[in-house]
């Protein structure tokens, strides 16, 4: 038989009819943000929920404020301000119970303020002293981490481990628009899905990842569609409006302890300021776009709708802001003194078991700093000191 004739007599069983293994459509986001402030939802917004948010919010944005004056003083040597994102911050913060974990990017400090770690050693590292400057099992709040997405497969680990163990426990892991091209990004929300593990991924998209909009990042409906090609909803929320960000995530946050698996949460919000003190905006944006934002405040919305329901009057306000000048002067005055370190504390916690390079390395800065400490005794001891 050719093969032509063989090619002839093979008849192929028609395929079952497709069925995806999903349904797709309830894991879709909305077309809109959601939103409550503003909106008829307002009304049944918990009156003590918004005031507590009212108050992180006005202490975030004091916070901001005090650490990047902090930058220009040589006192931090550098901060990613939240300034315009407090909602998303503070909210990601307090949907959380005791026992969850937050995994905080660089730009998270107010969640991880709000979710109760000292303010000053939340900088530590952006002052470029210790490793993480607080005890992660604490709080239950990871280090932020300046490596982009690297904070999700960790995340991810974390919860599955404690699902495994029968533990009570939610991550919430958070990311900006850039750290949605990591690959690290994608391999997290596959194995979240795929384990159903107790995980919120929650994307700040504010716009830019450093210089580069969003438009040149990705080319999707939106950040919030990429769940469904994992197989887990998508949400989308105006990331300005405190009270629809808390609402979206507790939701999300207790799909997942039931037992329901990850949700992709997007929040649209805004960088108002530089990406860090060492950037300069104006190269790639321009004053009118920073405008309408600021016009879009989460502070002012906040207020706006705590006064019409009469739940804020002017010496509440006076109160809120007096708590937040003195967590200010607290921060400022502890920032501005020099901490005692040890260079050699560089080496520990690194690894369980130093590595050989480590350990040589480790011995080589302590020769260092010995010949260093010589030279000064000898330069200290009058004439015939070595001068330096
Ligand atoms: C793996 C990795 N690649 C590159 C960088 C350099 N980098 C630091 S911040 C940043 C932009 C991140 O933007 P986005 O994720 O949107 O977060 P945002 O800074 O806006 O909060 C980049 C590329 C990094 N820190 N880590």
């Amino acid at each position: 038989m050719t093969v032509m004739e063989q090619r002839g007599a093979y008849r192929p069983t028609p395929p079952p009819a497709w069925q995806p293994r999903t349904d797709p459509a309830p894991l879709l986001p909305d077309a809109e943000p959601y939103r409550v402030l503003g909106t008829g939802r307002a009304d049944a917004a918990d009156p003590e929920l918004l005031r507590r948010l009212y108050a992180e919010l006005v202490k975030g944005r004091r916070y901001n404020a005090q650490a990047t004056a902090l930058t220009k003083q040589g006192r931090l040597a550098v901060y990613p301000s939240s300034t315009g994102q407090e909602a998303c911050e503070v909210a990601a913060a307090l949907v959380l119970e005791e026992q969850d974990w937050l995994f905080p990017s660089y730009r998270d400090t107010l969640a991880v303020v709000a979710r109760g770690v000292d303010p000053v050693e939340t900088l530590t590292l952006l002052r470029g002293d210790w490793h993480t400057g607080y005890d992660p099992y604490e709080h239950r709040v990871a280090p932020l981490s300046t490596p982009l997405a690297t904070q999700l497969p960790h995340a991810v680990g974390l919860a599955h481990a404690a699902r495994l163990k029968g533990d009570d426990v939610v991550a919430l892991a958070m990311v900006g628009d850039g750290g949605t091209s990591e690959g690290d990004f994608h391999e997290a929300l596959n194995f979240a899905a795929v384990w159903r593990a107790p995980v919120v991924f929650f994307v700040q998209n504010n716009g830019f990842a450093i210089s580069v909009p969003l438009a040149k990042q990705t080319a999707a409906p939106s950040l919030a569609h990429k769940a469904v090609g994992y197989g887990m909803p998508g949400r989308l929320v105006d990331g300005n409006d405190a009270a629809a960000v808390h609402e979206v995530l507790a939701d999300a946050v207790r799909h997942a302890r039931a037992g329901g698996g990850p949700t992709l949460v997007e929040a649209i919000t805004y960088r108002v300021e530089a990406h860090t003190n060492a950037d300069d905006a104006t190269r790639y944006r321009g004053d009118a776009e920073v405008e309408i934002w600021k016009g879009h405040d989460p502070v002012a919305l906040l207020e706006q709708e705590l006064t019409r329901r009469g739940l804020l009057d002017d010496d509440r306000i006076a109160a809120v802001r007096q708590d937040a000048e003195t967590m200010a002067a607290d921060l400022r005055a502890r920032m501005n003194q020099d901490p005692a370190l040890d260079p050699m504390d560089l080496f520990a916690h690194v690894y369980a078991e130093p590595t050989s390079q480590l350990l040589e390395q480790r011995e080589q800065l302590r020769a260092e700093l010995a010949a260093e400490a010589e030279d000064e005794a000898g330069a200290g001891s009058g004439p015939g000191g070595t001068q330096r």
